[in-house]
């Protein structure tokens, strides 16, 4: 049997274990690491415990040397646990902080500022022209009607407009529509005359892609109504137009024919030594008048219609619609 420890044997003990202690803690690699040597050695069963339960064989006068030795030792672990805790932290946020860095000071990637399709930038410079002459924008579906796209503007059952190649025909009484003029129509209804409108908007027609065809275009159509409206409005309003947008060139009105307008003309512009056709008009027929219940006896009015691939392409020199559509940046960036 051994014989009960010394008091030299315990304070060396306790010396052991305080430097044990102070290596252990140094080294601890995170929280849970120092957690369970906190448990280790100042637990209830832990080695300070152990290294006292040896005390109670000291001689009564020596205990309390034993007691304050041990209470050093115990507030000297708990301080070191407390720093590297401390330490640990700090070194997880500097971790945090360097993995996260944003340098302010970096060039930004650079990202080019949009702007608007030519096709966008010339429907704004008609409509801001017949703005300027009192006329209101009106909008509508580009799913349409029989009624709205045809009917209602005069053109007869037979008329090949209608045809399935002309026409994208969806099921129902449904299909895409070929012109503006039902925008016109649907704001008669509600509105009555006097009125200026101005109607921009994509169409669609079933033709073939080429150089100058599109199956999906824009147009814009105008039409005022009033009483004592006659042909020489309708050749100054067109004539101001095509001055304020083309410039002082050249202007020829040619007989036509619309279903819509009677009389009704072609419009050309000289551009360049050539005549270009630029755009149709009328004076609205007194079919179209008399099935919006309006009496042409009282009322009359004009219409026109033009193409802004045609106005834009005429504008911009662009040889070709297709240029317009397959969103090419190297051309779309020049305008
Ligand atoms: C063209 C010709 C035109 C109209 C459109 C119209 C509208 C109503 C009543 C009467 Cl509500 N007419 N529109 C009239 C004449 C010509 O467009 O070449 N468009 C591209």
């Amino acid at each position: 049997m051994s014989s009960a420890p010394t008091l030299e044997e315990i304070t060396s003990a306790l010396e052991a274990l305080e430097a044990e202690a102070a290596a252990a803690i140094a080294e601890a690699p995170d929280a849970a690491a120092l957690e369970q040597l906190r448990i280790d050695l100042l637990g209830k069963k832990g080695k300070l415990s152990g290294v006292l339960g040896a005390m109670g064989k000291l001689p009564g006068d020596q205990r309390p040397v034993v007691g304050q030795r041990a209470n050093v030792l115990k507030t000297q672990v708990q301080s070191l646990l407390q720093e590297r805790q401390s330490a640990l932290k700090a070194a997880a946020l500097e971790a945090r902080i360097a993995s996260e860095t944003i340098d302010v000071t970096l060039p930004p990637v650079y990202t080019p500022a949009g702007h608007r399709h030519p096709l966008l930038s010339t429907t704004d410079a008609i409509v801001d022209i017949f703005c300027g002459l009192g006329y209101r924008v009106v909008e509508g579906p580009d799913i349409e009607s029989d009624y709205y796209n045809f009917s209602a503007l005069n053109i007869p059952e037979e008329h090949p407009a209608r045809d399935m190649q002309d026409t994208f025909y969806l099921p129902g009484d449904r299909l895409l529509r070929t012109h503006t003029s039902p925008v016109q129509i649907r704001h008669l209804e509600s509105n009555p005359p006097p009125v200026r409108v101005i109607a921009p908007g994509r169409v669609y027609r079933r033709d073939a892609v080429d150089a100058t065809h599109s199956p999906v275009f824009h147009q814009v159509e105008v039409l005022a109504i009033d009483e004592g409206l006659d042909f020489s409005h309708l050749r100054g309003t067109v004539s101001h137009f095509l001055k304020a947008f083309f410039g002082d060139l050249p202007v020829r009105f040619r007989a036509s024919y619309f279903p819509f307008t009677e009389p009704s003309a072609e419009v050309d512009v000289q551009w360049r030594g050539r005549w270009l056709e630029v755009m149709g008009c009328g004076m609205v027929d007194p079919a179209v008048l008399e099935g919006m219940g309006l009496d042409p006896e009282r009322w009359s009015g004009f219409a026109a219609g033009l193409g802004v691939e045609r106005f834009c392409m005429v504008r911009h020199g662009i040889d070709d619609i297709r240029r317009l559509f397959t969103s090419d940046l190297r051309f779309l960036e020049q305008f």
